[in-house]
């Protein structure tokens, strides 16, 4: 027997969309619903460890959901749904906390990089953070999880705390007749991978491209209009040096590697075909180029959100159906997990 392969991943509702969710994880959502079980979700739950402003919050959820379906991502072959609806997220991540190690935490980056130098001060929630996250997967024992590259250090996390279940009650397990060749929950495989795996900032090629950062001019934005994604291209941070001709020489120049990586992920090229295009040639012939491409590619997908994100009540639909989907199988992992544990019910 094995696990069934199921796809799971999760996109954070706590800001605009931009155009490394979209390379880096939604657009890679969609092939998988040929070959896999998929399950994409509006992790509203993580968004709130920062504060959100609740009608912020609403909107930027139906925004995620738009983005799915306007992607390719069909919620008839896929359950979509927001995080909150279904409950056992909650108590699974509950679990996982008395599973995880304190230590374990304390070394997760991205936490770091969140709370700064005002760890004192931030969420509880902040921290436990991939407790919840392990809990999002292996609700659904998701075996194959498509992430950017940012995380690839919470799946690991929870690879470990499955492990770690997996052992501490491998007697449970087995006198219960749980589990797949004696694991209960299965070692998930994150799926990091393409030329698009950690987008950078326009404005700065050493930071990611982010939600939370506070320039708008640092991401390009799913929403944005042509004339606005032309704007940012064209100021995009870059040195005033030629493109190269080979890819050697994009190493020590960020914002050039950055800019070329997105031009090969948006083209289905690879860095070598791109530089052989445009190697030799200055920002004035390849941000125009950039640009173009980017709206060809990103107009048709803003028009549908936006088509979409006017009838509400519909993307409402979706989520609810979604959630009443995967409901079924949240419960029947958890009804095993309270036994596997001990409680009585
Ligand atoms: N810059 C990026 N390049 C490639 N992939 C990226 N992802 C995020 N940023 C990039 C991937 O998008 C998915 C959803 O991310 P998330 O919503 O869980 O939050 P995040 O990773 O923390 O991304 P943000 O956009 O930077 O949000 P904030 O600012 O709220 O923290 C993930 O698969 C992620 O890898």
């Amino acid at each position: 027997m094995t696990f069934t392969q199921r796809v799971f991943s999760g996109i954070q509702p706590s800001g605009d969309l931009h155009l490394g969710n979209y390379l880096g994880a939604i657009r890679r959502f969609v092939p998988l619903q040929d070959t896999h079980e998929t399950i994409y979700c509006v992790v509203d739950m993580h968004a709130i460890t920062v504060w959100q402003e609740p009608n912020a919050l609403r909107r930027a959820t139906r925004e995620v959901a738009a983005a799915f379906i306007a992607a390719g991502i069909d919620p008839k072959r896929s359950i979509i749904f927001n995080q909150s609806q279904v409950v056992q997220h909650a108590e699974l991540a509950w679990v996982f906390n008395c599973i995880a190690r304190m230590g374990w935490m304390a070394r997760m980056t991205q936490f770091k990089d969140k709370a700064g130098k005002n760890s004192e001060n931030v969420s509880l929630g902040l921290f436990a953070y991939p407790s919840l996250m392990a809990a999002d997967i292996l609700l659904y024992k998701g075996t194959h999880v498509p992430v950017g590259d940012d995380q690839k250090q919470h799946l690991e996390l929870t690879r470990d705390i499955a492990a770690k279940f997996n052992n501490d009650y491998a007697a449970a397990i087995a006198e219960q007749g749980l589990g797949v060749d004696g694991e209960f929950f299965p070692i998930t495989e994150p799926l990091i991978a393409g030329p698009a795996t950690r987008i950078m900032s326009l404005r700065d090629g050493t930071k990611k491209m982010s939600k939370s950062d506070p320039s708008e001019q640092s991401r390009i934005s799913l929403l944005d209009d042509a004339d606005a994604i032309a704007k940012k291209i064209r100021k995009a941070t870059t040195d005033p040096a030629e493109l190269p001709l080979m890819v050697d020489g994009l190493k020590d120049r960020p914002e050039a590697d950055n800019l070329v990586g997105i031009y090969a992920a948006l083209s289905d090229k690879t860095k070598p075909e791109v530089l052989a295009e445009f190697g030799g040639q200055g920002w004035g012939r390849f941000k125009p180029a950039l640009a173009d491409l980017a709206v060809s590619v990103l107009a048709p997908m803003s028009e549908q959100m936006r088509r979409l994100l006017d009838d509400p009540e519909t993307i409402d639909a979706v989520l609810r159906d979604g959630a009443a989907r995967a409901s079924v199988i949240a419960e029947q992992t958890m009804a095993e997990v309270r036994s596997i544990i001990g409680f009585i019910r």
